[in-house]
């Protein structure tokens, strides 16, 4: 294969950070190159989030990776908090003003990026091997990698890690140049996917006695759920019959609604964790999406954070290399920490008002369910839910309109 020697951004990752910035790049005919350790097929395959904010949907329609989006995307204009066997609906777009999420897989956000990738003619080179970030603090940064046995060398202007947690991007940072903030909590989430259609045409977030529960869909057809469980939970200890019992006792309202059972596709233990490393940036080295930070899923953050991320990398570096200004860049840490704590925030307040604590007290439990009583009773409360659920405005919008 011949080596592929030097470009202007080198990407590690080909998640939804590392495919999107590619994407805006070339838009603004940025040269790039995408190093993924993994095949094509895992990575297409791998099916995590779900709601897609109003901000990040309008990016991938403008940077016209929308049109499949729009066409089996679902719009959602509410979600329904479900406690003390009781519904109650948070309108989320009479709350903001309209602004809605779309529910739309991760994996299908992907392929429709890797297709976008592929049809530029430009590198996205799958499987590549000991992908290792070298020289990241000097003026020559570069990365090494092995494709099919033969070693490689690639020269970058700059590199952003878009690995994910467990990249290895971060990871090459010394450690004393970084602050990492984390929270685990006692529980995990087991996720399945069933052939099945959705019993309701919104997502339902309930907290019972037993523990959290999240009806959500990816089709008309298929229908995605969440159990909460001990956080090293075996799958093994729960066959189909199980999960489904157990959502149908966690669902119940009284009304004899019960989530659709049907053959379950795939079924996995998620592990739940705050986490954020400051800064996202060491010398020619830009850290973006979970390289640099988790939220527990329960806000629907995770790959909406990414996409902000990348949002703000993607002007800075138009900016370096159309204008050689470093600006953008010497502010993209601080510009995106600043969404980022506001949505580890709003994630960690969801989880924490949503999820059965084995320590709760009697009284925690009773001020558990007031919160949801005063969160779905009054219109402020459910308000700043709702303009969080939607996504916050990016940083230059809140500018403009406070203008
Ligand atoms: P990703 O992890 O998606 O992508 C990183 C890419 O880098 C991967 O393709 C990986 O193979 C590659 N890589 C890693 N190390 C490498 C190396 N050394 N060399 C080359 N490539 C390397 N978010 C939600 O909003 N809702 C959810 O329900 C939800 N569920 C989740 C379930 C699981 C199991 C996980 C792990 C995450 C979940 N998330 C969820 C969060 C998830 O959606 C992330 O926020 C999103 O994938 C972030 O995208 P990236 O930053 O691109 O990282
Ligand atoms: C999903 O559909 O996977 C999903 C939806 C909402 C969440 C988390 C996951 O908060």
């Amino acid at each position: 294969m011949a080596q592929i020697e030097r470009t202007q951004v080198g990407i590690v990752g080909a998640g939804p950070a590392g495919l999107l910035l590619a994407h805006l790049l070339h838009l603004e005919g940025i040269d790039s190159v995408i190093l993924e350790a993994r095949g094509r097929a895992y990575v297409e395959e791998r099916v995590r989030a779900g709601v897609i904010e109003q901000g990040a949907a309008d990016l991938l329609r403008g940077a016209g990776l929308g049109e499949r989006l729009d066409r089996e995307g679902l719009i959602h204009h509410g979600i329904e908090l479900r406690f003390a066997r009781q519904g109650h609906r948070i309108d989320l777009s009479g709350l903001t003003g309209g602004k809605a999420v779309t529910v739309y897989g991760q994996h299908e956000v992907v392929k429709d990026m890797v297709a976008a990738r592929l049809a530029t003619g430009r590198p996205l080179v799958f499987e590549a091997d000991d992908v290792t970030p070298r020289d990241i603090d000097g003026a020559r940064p570069r990365l090494t990698y092995r494709k099919g046995g033969v070693d490689q060398e690639l020269q970058c202007d700059i590199i952003a890690g878009c690995d994910g947690f467990h990249g290895v991007c971060r990871a090459s940072i010394p450690p004393e140049r970084l602050t990492l903030f984390e929270r685990t909590y006692p529980f995990g989430w087991l996720g399945i996917l069933a052939e099945a259609p959705p019993a309701s045409d919104e997502l339902i977030y309930a907290y019972h006695d037993r523990g959290f529960a999240l009806f959500s869909m990816r089709s008309h057809a298929v229908t995605r759920l969440y159990l909460q469980v001990p956080p090293d939970e075996d799958i093994t200890l729960w066959p189909d019959a199980r999960i489904w019992d157990e959502l149908h006792t966690r669902f119940d309202d009284g009304t004899g609604w019960r989530v659709n059972e049907g053959p379950v596709l795939q079924k996995g233990v998620t592990g739940m964790r705050s986490f954020v490393c400051e800064p996202m940036r060491f010398g020619r080295l830009f850290l973006a999406g979970d390289a640099a930070h988790i939220v527990p899923p329960t806000g629907a953050k995770g790959m909406n954070l990414a996409i902000a991320d990348i949002r703000v990398l993607a002007r800075a570096l138009t900016a370096l290399f159309r204008e050689g200004s470093e600006t953008l860049l010497d502010a993209y840490s601080a510009t995106c920490l600043r969404r980022i704590w506001k949505a580890q925030r709003f994630s960690w307040w969801m989880t924490s008002m949503l999820h059965r604590w084995d320590d709760a007290s009697p009284f925690d439990q009773r001020r558990q369910l007031a919160e949801l009583d005063y969160v779905t009773a009054s219109r402020a409360a459910s308000t700043a839910l709702a303009e969080n659920y939607v996504g916050l405005p990016y940083e230059d919008e809140t500018a403009t309109a406070g203008a």
